[in-house]
């Protein structure tokens, strides 16, 4: 329905390709009619997290922030689509249970690029910055990226493009009723 809420987290590693299917599937949703929001990680991180680094407290404080403002987007008719690495389960976890608790739809996308194809496509140079030995803790190389279990969906980037990861995720709203 136009008028359903609901959030997408797009979790995976830096590079995963998480902002780009966002914001095609966002275009997408736009001209059919539906309210879109996409809270880009880098963007919230200017404003809304302004001042938080990447330490483990951090990340998880970044993403309930996050979590908060989409719920509440949602819950008012928006489809809030969310590319934010995410690396720990249990944030994650705290995000949807905020949802349940609300009554609000959920759904995880996994989006799967291996880190192999993530370092060689490194749009921001935050793999070579971290090989030279320039920045540490970077996620998947030598900070954790814990991949979701059990996500609503798992993109695999490296066998398709990104109009096709777009379509699939239509598909998964389609599919739960949310559009
Ligand atoms: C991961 C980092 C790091 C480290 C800077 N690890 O593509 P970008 O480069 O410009 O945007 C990414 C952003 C990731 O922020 P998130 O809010 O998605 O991360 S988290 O969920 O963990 O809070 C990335 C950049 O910050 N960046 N240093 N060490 N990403």
């Amino acid at each position: 329905a136009i008028h359903t809420g609901a959030t997408v987290w797009l979790t995976g590693l830096p590079s995963a390709g998480k902002t780009t299917i966002a914001y095609a599937l966002a275009e997408r949703l736009r001209s059919e009619g539906h309210r879109v929001e996409v809270l880009d990680g880098d963007e919230i991180r200017e404003f809304l997290s302004a001042g938080l680094g990447f330490s483990r407290e951090d990340r998880h404080t970044n993403v309930q922030r996050i979590g908060f403002v989409a719920e509440l987007l949602a819950s008012n008719g928006v489809k809030v689509l969310v590319p934010v690495i995410a690396p720990f389960a249990d944030s994650r976890e705290a995000v949807r249970k905020r949802h349940q608790t609300e009554g609000t739809a959920y759904l995880e996308v996994h989006v799967a690029t291996p880190v192999e194809v993530c370092s060689e496509r490194d749009v921001k140079g935050l793999y070579a910055k971290q090989a030279a030995g320039e920045i540490k803790g970077l996620t998947g190389v030598d900070d954790p990226y814990e991949a979701p279990a059990d996500p609503d969906l798992r993109i695999e980037t490296h066998e398709q493009g990104v109009l096709e990861s777009a379509t699939a995720l239509r598909a998964l709203l389609s599919e739960r009723g949310l559009a």
